[in-house]
């Protein structure tokens, strides 16, 4: 009886190209797969942001617990790397507090900032415009229109400086 050509392989040589079928095949599909999911066009991304506090006491212990009971909502914006960021960041409180928007390095932003107003989505009168900057502060009744493009990919915190550790967002970048 002769042998067939694919019974004189040996085991070995079958397995090494059944595993190199595997790997590549395996390859192929997970990056069509990850470029299917992970794609899409850099758009601009718009996002409504406000000042809002948690129900407790946030006076000094022992009468309250200590941390300020103020945080943003959201306190999550996420979008893709290449994103152009849409931010309206609304000051709603009822009081006369400040709050105000930070970002680390390497993020900064242009931010205009609108007087209260009953009429234009809240925006009444220019009270500044801040290109290039790191910081935008908001008095009560007070919003801002705050852009940037999201060059850089990963976990990046917005913070209210006056109220921290809690007014504490994260700006998430998918690469
Ligand atoms: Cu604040």
């Amino acid at each position: 009886m002769t042998q067939s050509g694919f019974s004189k392989l040996s085991t070995g040589k079958l397995l090494i190209a059944a595993a190199v079928i595997a790997i590549v095949s395996g390859a192929a599909v997970g990056m069509s797969v990850g470029y299917v999911i992970h794609y899409s066009a850099p758009t601009t991304r718009e996002f409504y942001l406000f000042d809002g506090s948690l129900p407790f006491n946030d006076e000094p212990r022992p009468q309250g617990f200590g941390y300020p009971h103020d945080i943003f909502v959201p306190d999550r914006i996420t979008v893709n790397k290449g994103d152009h960021v849409l931010i309206h960041y609304v000051n709603i409180e009822d009081i006369a507090e400040d709050h105000n928007f930070v970002m680390e390095s390497p993020y900064r932003f242009d931010a205009v900032v609108y007087d209260n107003a009953s009429i234009n989505s809240g925006k009444g009168a220019v009270l500044g415009t801040h290109l290039n900057v790191d910081t935008v502060v908001l008095g009560q009744g007070q919003n801002a229109t705050i852009t940037l493009t999201a060059s850089w990919a990963g976990v990046f915190p917005y913070r209210c400086t006056f109220h921290q550790p809690t007014m504490t967002g994260y700006l998430v970048v998918i690469g």
